[in-house]
């Protein structure tokens, strides 16, 4: 080994897992949609991996993780049996909130058996986060213990979830807090994909504690079952650091095995014990090997999907229900992911917010972001439709299947590149009529009774099936668009703390640089100067946030600086030449290379 590749392995090994790169889609830029959907099929297979793969940390399956989630299952049983004085309240930032919200539709299973409905969700900057990226508010932890009293006043029991894949959001930290300071009320859980030491531990806004600091107090308070923390490792994600993927489904499956477990011991009498909580994993898991078994269809649509985003045309996701809640999800998790503008993917749902069941309401005079229903669809987007557009129908058999037919023939009037992801039962399928509308449809099939056709527990899996395929479209036709290099979202938008340290680390990563060259190179490049003032280098976080949100291209820009030994202006140019990022970014790398040759 070299020394730069031991600075890199040692760079590494400092990272936390959540923010690790992941060495099976190393070269996810460089493959077809087939061998991508096996990289990610391999990729997700991780959250399932057995302890014995890995000795050194704790997993899904591991006896521990499992016992923990016995434990908050029997959290959530007691809130059940005295709904008028509890309420469980589970909230995280940007997907972990979206999760936390589409998880409180175990609601429904209460509504059925004319239950009080006690569960709700809080998202870091209000309900407007679900469609669009709040960032700022996550770094608030004040913020976050204010939201979290508000939502509690007057209950004298409280489960709270605290949702922060990496371990890190301050919103978060300062929630957990709140309720470390009132343990007579709150039992905090935390939920994270890291293991306690790697939990962040730099300084919060206003706060003389950080997120690790929270972790550790949870964990002392475990001890005595009066907190909980839950944070088995998934291994990284497929695109470092992007974990609306596998954190995003994670806390799907956990969470969702937690709820029922608790709802099955409450009104069925049945004592949730670890080989339950095992076996609603292990359906997870079926799930996941179902999804993927359809692996040629999910690799031409992304492959359609590709071909739409390189001719600057658009996806739409057309979805019912909770589905087209997924949609509406992983469409917009696009913007801050990969930099693409709101209108590249977007989703539409059955009836507007009327189907979101969001608190807030209706919030479609907040922008076009917020034009959601299909009727929109149909009234501002068909007209314009082309054939480059690609549709995609995401409804299962319960759904209006005539509602479906109906708009799925007023598309095909405009495009023919109209596909779906569809769920029915082996015995209760979709009609062939309905299937060959469709250019290539996803079908699942799925093994369930039709006694459990109306059940919450079924539109749940389908849920995740649709997360697993929409996931692997969203991702893929990124990385064929060329936004990714090797699997590096180098284009970040660095519009929070996290986002702050992934970019630094990302620089350091590929230039082999120190933090400190690092740093400045980005300072130059948010601040937009080649003099940086002492004001702006001894600014906190927050304030390059701030600037950093307001500019194009601030990690490439600080990349070629560094990498070319150029000027500011110098590497906008660069930029400008080579539209693709993962064109620059190789263009650079060849370029230094050949000057170091040289030299
Ligand atoms: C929360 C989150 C992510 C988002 C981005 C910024 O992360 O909003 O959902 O994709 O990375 O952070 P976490 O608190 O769940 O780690």
């Amino acid at each position: 080994m070299n020394m730069d590749d031991l600075k890199l392995s040692c760079h590494e090994l400092s990272l936390p897992v959540t923010e690790k790169c992941n060495p099976i889609s190393r070269d996810i830029d460089r493959v077809n949609g087939k061998q991508m959907v096996q990289i990610l099929r391999r990729c997700d297979a991780e959250i399932f991996e057995k302890k014995d793969h890995d000795p050194f940390h704790q997993r899904l399956y591991s006896s521990a993780v499992i016992q923990t989630m016995v434990d908050v299952a029997k959290r959530v049983e007691m809130m059940l049996r005295d709904p008028e004085e509890s309420v469980i309240v589970l909230s995280g930032c940007g997907t972990s909130g979206r999760i936390a919200f589409l998880l409180t539709s175990f609601n429904e299973m209460m509504k059925a058996q004319k239950q009080k409905q006690i569960c709700s969700y809080i998202i870091a900057g209000g309900d407007r986060a679900m469609l669009t990226s709040q960032e700022a508010p996550e770094d608030d932890p004040a913020l976050g213990a204010h939201t979290l009293e508000k939502i509690c006043a007057g209950k004298k029991h409280v489960l709270f979830i605290g949702i922060s894949c990496g371990m890190s959001a301050p919103f978060v930290a300062g929630q957990l807090d709140f309720c470390l300071q009132h343990l007579d009320i709150f039992t905090p859980v935390l939920l994270g994909f890291n293991p306690v030491h790697m939990a962040r531990s730099e300084p919060m806004q206003g706060c003389s504690f950080h997120f690790k600091d929270v972790a550790e107090r949870m964990t002392a308070e475990q001890r005595h079952e009066k907190a909980f923390v839950l944070n088995p490792v998934l291994g990284a994600e497929a695109i470092s650091g992007s974990s609306r993927m596998k954190g995003g489904s994670a806390t799907k499956i956990i969470l969702e095995s937690i709820l029922l477990a608790g709802h099955e011991a409450a009104f069925r009498g049945k004592r949730t014990t670890p080989e339950c909580i095992s076996g609603w994993i292990t359906a997870s898991e079926m799930v996941y090997e179902t999804t993927y078994s359809h692996s040629d269809e999910l690799a031409a649509l992304i492959h359609q999907a590709g071909e739409s985003l390189r001719m600057k045309a658009h996806v739409y996701y057309i979805g019912w229900g909770t589905l087209g809640i997924i949609g509406l999800t992983d469409a917009s998790e696009c913007v801050p992911t990969y930099g693409a503008d709101f209108d590249d993917i977007r989703g539409f749902i059955n009836n507007g917010f009327r189907e979101m069941k969001n608190k807030e309401g209706d919030l479609s005079c907040l922008g076009p972001e917020f034009v959601i229903g299909h009727k929109d669809f149909v009234d501002t987007i068909l007209p314009s439709l082309s054939q480059n557009d690609m549709v995609l129908f995401l409804f299962a058999v319960n759904d209006d299947l005539h509602e479906v037919t109906a708009l799925a023939d007023q598309v095909r009037r405009r495009t023919s590149n109209l596909h779906a992801i569809a769920h029915d039962l082996e015995k209760f399928t979709i009609p062939e009529t309905v299937c060959n509308m469709f250019g290539t449809i996803l079908r699942i099939t799925w093994p369930f009774s039709s006694e459990e056709v109306n059940s919450v527990v079924m539109r749940q899996r389908w849920e995740l099936s649709t997360k697993w395929c929409l996931n692997a479209i969203s991702t893929g036709a990124h990385v064929l668009k060329g936004k990714v290099y090797m699997n590096y979202m180098i284009d970040l938008r660095v519009s929070n703390s996290k986002l702050y340290t992934r970019a630094i680390n990302i620089l350091q990563r590929f230039t082999g640089c120190s933090k400190s060259e690092c740093v400045r190179a980005l300072l130059r490049a948010i601040y937009s100067t080649e003099d940086l003032s002492e004001d702006m280098t001894s600014a906190d976080v927050w304030k390059h946030t701030d600037a950093a949100n307001r500019r194009d291209r601030v990690v490439p820009t600080a990349l070629v600086m560094i990498q070319c030994g150029c000027t500011l202006t110098e590497a906008r140019h660069h930029l400008d030449c080579h539209p693709v990022i993962r064109d620059a970014v190789n263009a650079c790398f060849n370029s230094s290379k050949t000057k170091s040759t040289v030299d």
